[in-house]
């Protein structure tokens, strides 16, 4: 003998709204923009020694000598140069900290951040 044939799926279950119900939130699917990133720059002046433009990117961008050198030179004669390129709140902790030792040394050396 053939067996019964499934009974049909149960009706879903409706009960009147009585203002109480539980509220279903629909998500947009998710997008995760990448952080917005800021380059770190120093501008040129007259006098600021270039020994110490040197030691701030090797000690605050963890350059090497001759890195450091490189950026320093074309700072001086080209006004401005990227240092490095962080999130925001690197970006301005490492400006105050930049400007902080040039106050400390007595020099102008001036440092800005601008989105990358
Ligand atoms: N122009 C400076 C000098 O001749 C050197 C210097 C380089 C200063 C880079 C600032 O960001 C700077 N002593």
């Amino acid at each position: 003998m053939p067996a019964d044939p499934p009974p049909p799926p149960a009706p879903p279950v409706v009960r009147p709204d009585d203002g109480q119900g539980a509220v279903v939130v629909e998500r947009k699917p998710q997008k995760t923009e990448p952080p917005r990133m800021y380059q770190v720059v120093l501008l040129n002046d007259d006098y600021t020694p270039m020994e110490f433009v040197v030691m701030v990117l090797q000690e605050y961008f963890n350059r090497d000598l001759e890195t450091a050198t490189q950026i320093m030179l074309k700072i001086h004669h080209e006004g401005r140069g990227v240092c490095g390129v962080f999130s925001k709140d690197v970006a301005a902790t490492k400006v105050e900290l930049v400007l902080a030792a040039a106050r400390r040394g007595g020099h102008p050396l001036q440092c800005i951040m601008e989105s990358a």
